[in-house]
């Protein structure tokens, strides 16, 4: 049952309206918005590493210049989305704290390797892809702070596809070599890419609640649908192969039959099984313990001057 407060929210949702910080909100639409942000801003800030591997090895000054350029973008796609969740009432610290005591998540797909320089096409090319699916409705979601992120996310994202792509165009159409390490990274990727959309529909005990709130817009399935059905043609282009025997476009449904990606792996993974996922907290543990002594500098200068402004 729902209370007068409630309902009288879920009207204002059902109308379009924007929920903004000041606002009434029920406690599950405020806990799971932290949840969902807070993991989406931990993604932007843990997906820097598996390309920040590759800054010292871009293959020419341009492409140094262009990774590094979107690598940074990541980290401030990481710190409007920290800040966008702090309008709810938690801190960055204890959102940080709650990754490393590993209560909460990150995206899946950064727990894989990136092996050549191919992979950081794939990973423009695919795991940008996906993101874009999925974050380009979200502009649209019902958390003000949140969807205005979004839209500035989603500018800097679709540079980053076009990037991704780019160098898969440039190793697919060199040399044989090129073409095969260009093979091997869609081989890796494409279903990793796939389960970043989350579990099947029947498997997402968030879906239902969430859509009913407009915190997410479509489905798991449906946005993982829509990601196939663009992608393969891209990868026809290119001239790579999608690395599934049932890839078949169906005619009366308008889009792609295709194998879904091994759950258990993805559960797995979820349980911080990925093959990078130690190196990745490990960097980010690091990451926090090394700045403390930054940390502690800036709260007691702080509070220096604010003793200096009372006295
Ligand atoms: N990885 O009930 P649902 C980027 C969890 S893009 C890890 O379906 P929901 C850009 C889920 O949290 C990547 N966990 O959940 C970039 C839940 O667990 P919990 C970030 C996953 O929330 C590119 C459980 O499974 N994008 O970073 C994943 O309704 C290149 C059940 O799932 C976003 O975060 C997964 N793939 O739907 C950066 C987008 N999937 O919390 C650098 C915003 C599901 O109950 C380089 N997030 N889980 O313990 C969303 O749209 C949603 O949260 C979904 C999941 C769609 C990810």
């Amino acid at each position: 049952e729902m209370s007068p407060q409630e309902a009288a929210f879920q009207d204002r949702i059902d109308a379009g309206e924007t929920i903004e910080p000041q606002d009434w909100m029920p406690e599950g639409y405020r806990k799971t918005l932290i949840r969902q942000i807070g993991q989406h801003a931990h993604s932007e800030i843990v997906g820097q590493l598996p390309e920040g591997n590759w800054i010292t090895r871009a293959p020419t000054l341009e492409r140094k210049a262009i990774l590094l350029a979107k690598v940074q973008d990541e980290a401030g796609h990481g710190l409007y989305l920290y800040c966008a969740a702090e309008t709810l009432g938690i801190s960055r610290d204890d959102m940080t704290e709650q990754l490393l005591s590993g209560r909460m998540k990150y995206s899946s797909i950064f727990n894989y390797p990136t092996l050549s320089w191919a992979d950081i096409g794939a990973v423009g090319w695919l795991v940008d892809g996906a993101a874009i699916m999925n974050q380009v409705p979200l502009q649209r979601t019902s958390y003000g702070p949140y969807s205005r992120a979004m839209i500035r996310i989603c500018k800097e994202e679709s540079f980053h596809q076009r990037q991704g792509f780019d160098i898969m165009m440039k190793m697919a159409k060199g040399t044989e070599a090129q073409r095969r390490m260009a093979q091997d990274a869609l081989d890796r990727f494409w279903y990793p890419s796939l389960m970043m959309f989350g579990p099947s529909d029947a498997e997402s005990v968030h879906s239902a609640q969430n859509m009913a709130w407009r915190i997410k817009i479509n489905g798991n399935d449906e946005l993982r649908q829509k990601f196939v059905d663009q992608t393969v043609p891209q990868a026809e282009y290119l001239g790579l192969t999608v690395p599934d025997e049932k890839l078949a476009w169906n005619e009366e449904k308008g889009g792609y039959d295709f194998s879904e990606p091994d759950w258990e792996e993805f559960f797995a993974v979820l349980k911080g099984q990925g093959p990078e996922s130690a190196e990745r907290m490990k960097a980010r543990r690091d990451a926090w313990e090394e700045g403390q002594w930054v940390r502690d500098a800036m709260s007691a200068h702080a509070a220096k001057k604010a003793a200096r402004r009372e006295a």
